[in-house]
């Protein structure tokens, strides 16, 4: 078990001292930092209990000596369709297969975080918790499925966690465990800007990247972070905190024949209903609960009906704002009603787009406008027309750097990297060629990107020629999804290069994947898997294991939403 503190700055490791073994193991896998976050949280109510905790984020865990674990503790969030987090997909794929030990001396416990507006809530956390049982784990505690607000879940479950804990492992002298906690916490890169503390930066620049006949409105945007020293790496993603369109909190508000200037209170703090609208509440997003819970408000027969279908739920708060549900189904609704009917305004990550070794104190995002017409009116993504639309030069923006370990350039400069990113997954693949630039790394550089159109959607052209001409780009493969009959999507090119792709990974290449998670991101996965067996002469099996050891070595990363 020794062996895997983690260097990597801002992680968030607790180094047991070489002669005892942890008492606990605690894994965090997270997607966006909060399971993370609780992780770190438990982590010091455990330290302060003076238990000895060894925190562990699942990309860096040994899982296959997961059989020694004593106690196991595992916070986990879910993605997509129900997968685990990027960081945990080879420890969840190990404990599903047939090569999962027997855990007859291990107890487990596991904190889900989901969002119950999805069809497989929770289903990281559900799959981890059942198979540590299958496996033969002893449960400590039932396993929690928290929603999108779960800070009273979360503070319940520690509590419980710590008492638990507290009677099952001998404490340390508190001496030794303060010893423990000091060495662990790395202040020195801590930065004071976080999620709940975010910057006040200020807006630079918003160019649209896509041409005027595009079918997509994609904006470069350029933020400038003053002299605030923060800090960022290619790989890490930005928060945003946005606020929604005056417009549309206006036409809510008449809908459902209320002014704006009622007090409401929220976090504890009054202030008129237009204000919380704007600035605190999801206004953009439905969810399966806001329908049910509006169609019992309004007693509107036909989301009524819709309560006990699940997938026609489903589909329709994905398919219908909440403005043109309220459109639909109008009812009066006091302030309280409408405010405990919505969820809390969470800002949006952006993968970034620039190095810091180029771009000094801006960073740079690409923001695909999410808009689309609902019965005649046009309608907009809340934080992408925020950034889009909404925003003047100069103007102040809430941000906040989400670090990502999971996707790193190759320590090694020799390293070939090879990037695939279609659509808005450009973005971090900007920054790697300025870091590769700036740092005169000499490994080979290949980017399959992919658009719907070559003369419209080829998002920074000019910057990618540039570096081929310079050399720095070995190759380009472009998939121009509608400029032909039929699809051509970068998998196919991926394909088509197979040979050279497997020369590349013989040759110890980095593999990144960057871009939309549920369809993308598996196609592409079955394309990479394809060219192993075929080129490596390898079995589907042989395939799918290399494949897993490339992922574990940190040669496959991937950045999908
Ligand atoms: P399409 O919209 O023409 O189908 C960025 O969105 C690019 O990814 C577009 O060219 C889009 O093509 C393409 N795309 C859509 N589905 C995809 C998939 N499953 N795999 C790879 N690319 C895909």
């Amino acid at each position: 078990f020794w062996g895997m503190v983690n260097q990597t700055p801002g992680a968030t490791i607790s180094a047991p001292t070489p002669t005892e073994a942890p008492a606990i193991t605690l894994l965090s896998a997270s997607q966006t930092g909060n399971a993370r976050r609780l992780a770190e949280q438990l982590r010091d109510d455990l330290l302060a209990a003076s238990l000895n905790v060894n925190l562990v984020n699942a990309g860096d865990y040994k899982f296959k000596q997961i059989a020694q674990e004593k106690l196991l503790i595992v916070v986990t969030s879910t993605q997509g369709e129900g997968d685990p987090p990027e960081e945990a997909v080879a420890l969840h794929k190990f404990l599903m297969s047939k090569k999962a030990p027997r855990l007859d001396q291990t107890a487990f416990a596991v904190f889900g975080l989901g969002d119950t507006s999805y069809e497989f809530f929770s289903k990281a956390g559900k799959d981890f918790d059942g198979r540590l049982a299958e496996m033969g784990g002893e449960r400590l505690l039932e396993r929690v499925d928290a929603d999108v607000e779960y800070a009273a879940d979360a503070e319940k479950w520690r509590g419980q966690i710590v008492g638990i804990l507290k009677a099952r492992v001998p404490a340390e002298s508190p001496s030794q465990a303060a010893a423990t906690a000091t060495g662990s916490v790395n202040e020195v890169f801590s930065s004071p800007y976080s999620k709940e503390e975010p910057l006040t930066a200020s807006f630079a620049l918003n160019q649209k990247i896509t041409g005027r006949d595009s079918d997509k409105d994609v904006r470069h945007i350029e933020i400038e972070l003053g002299d605030s020293g923060l800090r960022y790496q290619p790989g890490d993603a930005l928060g945003v905190w946005y606020e929604n369109d005056p417009a549309l909190v206006a036409e809510l508000l008449a809908l459902l024949w209320l002014k704006g200037d009622e007090q409401v209170e929220i976090n504890g703090q009054s202030l008129a209903l237009s204000d919380a609208l704007q600035k605190h509440l999801e206004l953009t997003v439905n969810t399966p609960q806001i329908v049910a819970e509006y169609g019992r408000l309004s007693r509107d027969e036909a989301l009524l009906t819709l309560i006990n279908e699940k997938q026609a739920l489903q589909h329709y708060a994905q398919s219908t704002p909440i403005v043109d549900m309220v459109r639909q189904a109008p009812v009066e609704l006091n302030a309280e009603q409408l405010i405990s009917l919505l969820r809390p305004l969470t800002p949006r990550l952006y993968s970034i787009a620039s190095s810091q070794a180029e771009s000094e104190s801006e960073v740079h995002i690409t923001v695909g406008v999410v808009r689309y017409d609902i019965e005649g009116r046009t309608r907009t993504g809340g934080a992408s027309g925020f950034l889009a639309e909404r925003l003047e030069e100069d103007a102040e923006v809430r941000v906040f750097i989400e670090h990502n370990d999971n996707f790193r350039l190759p320590v090694n400069p020799e390293a070939p990297v090879i990037m695939i990113g279609p659509g808005t997954g450009i973005a971090p693949f900007r920054a790697f060629m300025q870091q590769r630039d700036n740092d005169g790394a000499t490994g080979k550089n290949w980017l399959f990107f992919g658009n719907p159109h070559f003369t419209e959607d080829f998002l920074y052209q000019v910057e990618w020629q540039r570096y081929v001409k310079d050399g720095l780009l070995t190759h380009i493969d472009l998939a121009w999804s509608r400029d032909q009959q039929h699809k051509v999507y970068v998998q196919d090119k991926i394909r088509t290069k197979g040979a050279e792709v497997w020369r590349w990974i013989e040759q110890g290449a980095h593999i990144y994947v960057c871009g939309d998670a549920n369809r993308m991101a598996k196609d592409v996965e079955q394309a990479l898997l394809d060219v192993v067996a075929e080129h490596g002469g390898m079995d589907v099996d042989a395939a799918d294991e290399f494949l897993s050891e490339l992922r574990i070595a940190r040669r496959y990363q991937r950045d999908v939403y």
